[in-house]
Order: structure tokens, then sequence, then C-alpha cells
């Protein structure tokens, strides 16, 4: 299995990520996780902090002469920001004063519940952690993944499906379109029509001190049967995945190929009819599934969507109450994003990776890349002589 930890605050020095289960010669270039970085970064809608940040990683451990070492790599992401938030991020014991206190928690924000939770008086002691610049770190930990994954024909990526209720029309669009029109698009969509309508979305939101959520979907590529598990509940790769996704800083809800939509479908409209070629083997009519059934990889494309709420740091605030004086205010108004859906995309491609890798890792373990393709391609004899 793999496994993963983040740590760093929003205006910390930096952000950190711990890797582990990587097999060893798996060859790691900086470039190619700063990639993924730069993508995470951009998108119509993205607030000022964006263009104070260059995210980029520097190996801390783990990686050796350009490939992998078989130990955990720790990748560190510098907060440029830091410069400015150096005494009210400090460790020190220090006294700030009152003013710089945040006590007006942020209604579809952990301030609140977490302040309670953890005892805190300043809500900063919640918010920094809370704060989606933690998703830098998840971001280069999906990259490793990704290219863990390229060496089994495995490929992720990701689209906005919806902004702001403008839902993307996607048909007569094949893989590559797809692909090309949403890396091409300023909201990572790829209806051109779609994506006018939602950039006046964003404008009009910002205009009004407002925010917009929307869904982005993601699609894992090169797949084959097996995968995940069938025998335990938590060993179920929708489960795994589900996780993963929910996990994401305003991610509200997943679903898998036709999802919600199962629900006013018939069994003889909803599943996908089995079909069989010497040369493909195994293979589905349709894929309402979204790749997976009952918690395996049926080797179809996973198609997964996620949607985001609105964020809830509003320029225009929702009502709340001072968590110290106990009177009705307005909720804190601080800098933020208005939309962060084509963020979220690639977010979304990093937790659909990591658990691909680490399914791959769980079936067929290994402690070099060697090793590891060497059970994989004797698995692959197996399912062809099926
Ligand atoms: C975020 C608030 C904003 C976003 C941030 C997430 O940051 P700041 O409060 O510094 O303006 O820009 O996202 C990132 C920094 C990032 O790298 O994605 C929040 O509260 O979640």
């Amino acid at each position: 299995m793999f496994r993963f930890v983040t740590a760093g605050e929003s205006h910390g020095k930096e952000l950190i990520v711990i890797l582990e289960g990587v097999p060893a010669g798996l060859k790691l270039k900086a470039s190619d996780i700063n990639v993924d970085l730069a993508r995470r970064q951009q998108g119509f809608g993205r607030g000022a902090r964006m263009k104070i940040e260059k995210d980029a990683v520097e190996f801390i451990s783990g990686v050796r002469l350009g490939e992998t070492i078989g130990s955990p790599i720790c990748m560190a992401i510098r907060n440029y920001d830091w410069d400015n938030w150096k005494r009210i991020m400090s460790a020190e014991d220090i006294e700030l004063g009152d003013k710089t206190m945040q006590l007006k928690p942020r209604p579809g924000h952990a301030d609140l519940a977490a302040a309670i939770k953890y005892d805190r008086c300043d809500l900063r002691d919640i918010l920094e952690r809370a704060s989606a610049r933690e998703t830098a770190a998840r971001v280069a930990c999906g990259a490793v993944c990704k290219k863990f994954l390229s060496e089994f024909g495995l490929k992720v990526y990701s689209f906005t499906l919806n902004i702001a209720g403008v839902i993307a029309d996607m048909s007569g669009l094949g893989e590559e379109d797809i692909i090309l029109a949403s890396e091409n698009s300023p909201v990572r969509t790829p209806d051109r029509k779609a994506e006018k309508k939602m950039m006046e979305a964003i404008s009009d939101a910002e205009n009004k001190g407002d925010t917009v959520g929307g869904v982005f979907a993601v699609v894992a590529t090169g797949l084959f049967p097996g995968l995940g598990s069938h025998t335990q509940w938590d060993g179920k790769l929708e489960a795994k995945l589900s996780m993963a996704l929910m996990s994401i800083q305003a991610v509200k809800g997943v679903q898998f190929g036709l999802g919600f939509g199962f629900a006013s479908k018939k069994g003889s409209e909803a599943h996908d009819e089995i079909l069989y070629s010497k040369k493909t083997g195994f293979f589905r009519k349709t894929n309402n599934a979204g790749g997976i059934e009952g918690g395996v990889s049926n080797g179809e494309n996973i198609l997964v969507s996620c949607v985001m709420k609105p964020i809830p740091s509003l320029k225009k605030p929702l009502g709340s109450v001072n968590i110290r004086t106990k009177q009705k205010v307005a909720a804190e108004a601080v800098r933020s994003d208005v939309c962060a859906v084509p963020a979220a995309g690639v977010i979304g491609e990093a937790a659909v990776a990591f658990e691909l890798s680490s399914a791959i890792k769980e079936k067929f373990g290994g402690d070099s890349m060697g090793e590891t393709k060497n059970n994989f391609d004797s698995y692959q004899k197996q399912v062809r002589e099926f």
C-alpha cells in the first residue's frame, strides 16, 4: 500500500508531504511534479494569493540521482506569502494583541466547529490548516503517483462539468478533445459556450461579493479488472476513492458513472452488458458503472465526479456570532478565491492517482519497480488467459 501525510499551515513557512510505499527505481524529477502544481494554481476565479505563490517542490528525501530509492519521499513546497505572515504565524511565545485575532466564524467553514473541538480562542488556529492551500501538498503526492501509474499504462485526467449551474455539453467529444480543450480553458472545461457562461457567472459572483461552486469529473484510463476487492467493506475501490475525494476541501458529494442517475433507471437500462473479443478480452457495451462493480475495477475507464460547494469566505459575509462576545456579527471577510472548481479537478486527479497507485502496490507488492512490474505482467497474462 501507499500512504501519505501532509503538514503545513496556509501562511506558514512551507507545506510538507511524506509519501511512503513507492518502490525503488521509479524515475522522478521535480519538473514531473511542478507541472501539476502549476496546473492547480490556475483557473479563472482564483484570488490574489495565487499571484504571490509559485509552487515548486524540493525533494527532502526518498529520491537520489533522479530515481526513487524505496525510502519515504518527502517533498517541501515553499509558501512565498510566509514573508508577510512571519509574526502572526510565529512559533515563538510572543504577544500579538487582540487586533489580529479572528473571532467571527464563517458559515460553511471549519472555523466554528473545529474551534470548539480544539478549544481555540483565535479562529486562525483552525483556518490555517483547514485552508485548501494544503492541497498543493496533495497534488505533489498525486504527481508522483501519476508517474508510478504511467509505468503500468494508467492515466488520470479531469475537467469541469458545471460551475454555478452552467453545465458543459460533452456530446460528440472524444477523450483527446476533452483533455486538450480543458487544458486550454480558463475554467478547465471542454465546452467553449459553457466556458463563457461559467466565467460570466464567476465574474458576477465576484462583483456581488459572493462565491460559486460546481462539479468536476476525474477519469482514469488504462485500467484492468482486479483493483480493489469485493471481500471486505474497506477494500472496495469505490469506498477508497470516495474517501480520498471527499477529503478534498469543500467537496460535498461524489458519484461514480451514472451515480445518482441510477435512481431513475430500470435494471435493464442501468447495467453495462458484457461483450468479448479475442483481441481485447471482456469489455462493456456502456460504462454506467463508472468502471467499478462490487468494489472491483472491471477494466473500463473509472469515471467519477464530485460536487464542490461555494467557498465560504464571502466578501459580503453571512451572519455569524462573535465567539468571544457572543454578539451577532457579520462573518469574517477575508481574501480568498471566488471559484476554485478548476483547481479542484487537478486535486481530484491527485486523489484518484494516489488510491489507484496504492491499490496497484497492494495487489502486486514489490520493493523495486522491476519486481512490481514482473508481478503485474504475470497477472496480466492470467487476465488474458481467463
Ligand atoms: C483559502 C484562501 C485563500 C486561497 C487559498 C485557500 O488564501 P488566502 O487566505 O491566503 O488568500 O488562495 O488557496 C491557496 C492558497 C492555494 O494554494 O490553493 C482557504 O481559506 O481555503
